[in-house]
């Protein structure tokens, strides 16, 4: 009588074992594909810009490299990009107003780079919404905390209207000053610790060049085909070169 007793209590305590086992390895597993999840390799260019900028005509121009007719998309376009014996995953985010944020944060933990693309013949009227995506890119936390660089890639210059980037740069510059001025007190007015202008570089006038901890580099770019001039992507496809 008594021996039984100990042989069941001797199989109890060896289940016990096993479960505690099976529970810690489990644990661990979870606790390891969890950090996993959060560790995501940083390798994706996010193809970013207004509507209408020729996002969907660069990504298709990186990663197949041919011109496919586009059409307004609501969804992402993603697709592998090699170079120079590496790849680097683009990601054309549509621009639509509506969908684009949703993309923007669903994509930017993977983010490597970004680009910005602009329609430089629409700077002079598009200014205010160009100058608002890229505030909006510009002071997302993630972005500066992890140093992703960002290029805004003047595009359509084959267009004799065009505005080349020194003079987008400049405009942007004057219109981001605007911007962070009405932001700040934006901020002040709806939580007044909230500090002000925590989210560019202080002083007067905004400059790219100041900003700490983000690097933001302007190129020109056509990238469709037009009767005289064939597309050039030299700039883009040198900086990622350099990002690589
Ligand atoms: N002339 C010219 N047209 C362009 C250029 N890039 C894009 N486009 C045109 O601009 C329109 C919008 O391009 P798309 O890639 O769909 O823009 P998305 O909305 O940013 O994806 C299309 O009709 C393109 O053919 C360019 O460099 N020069
Ligand atoms: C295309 O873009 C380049 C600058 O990237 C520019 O020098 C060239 O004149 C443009 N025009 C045409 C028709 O390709
Ligand atoms: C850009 O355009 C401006 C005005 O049209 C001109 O003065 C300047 O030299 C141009 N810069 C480059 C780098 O082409
Ligand atoms: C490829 O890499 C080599 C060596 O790192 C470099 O010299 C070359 O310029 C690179 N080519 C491109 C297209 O980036
Ligand atoms: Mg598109």
């Amino acid at each position: 009588m008594e021996k039984e007793t100990l042989v069941e209590e001797s199989t109890t305590s060896d289940f016990t074992k096993i479960y505690i086992a099976i529970i810690v390895v489990l644990v661990t597993l979870v606790l390891f594909l969890i950090y996993r999840s959060r560790t995501v390799s940083r390798r994706s260019v996010l193809l970013t810009g207004l509507c209408n900028s020729g996002k969907t005509v660069l990504f298709a121009r990186l990663v197949h490299g041919q011109l496919v007719k586009t059409f307004t998309s609501m969804k992402e376009n993603a697709g592998e990009y090699i170079i120079n014996g590496s790849s680097l995953k683009i990601i054309d985010i549509p621009g639509h107003e509506r969908v684009r944020d949703k993309f923007f944060d669903q994509y930017k933990p993977e983010a490597k780079a970004i680009v910005y693309v602009v329609d430089s013949t629409l700077i002079q009227d598009e200014i205010r919404d160009i100058a608002e995506y890229l505030y909006n890119i510009l002071s997302c936390p993630d972005i500066a905390n992890n140093k992703i660089n960002v290029l805004i890639l003047c595009n359509k210059q084959d267009i004799p209207a065009s505005k080349n980037c020194s003079t987008v740069k400049t405009m942007l510059e004057r219109e981001l000053t605007t911007l962070q001025i009405t932001k700040s007190s934006q901020l002040e007015f709806v939580d007044p610790k909230i500090k002000k202008s925590s989210l560019l570089v202080d002083g007067d006038n905004f400059q790219f060049s100041l900003m700490s901890s983000i690097k933001v580099d302007f190129v020109d770019c056509n990238a469709t085909t037009t009767e005289d001039g064939s597309p050039n992507l030299e700039g883009l496809e040198k900086w990622l070169s350099k990002i690589v």
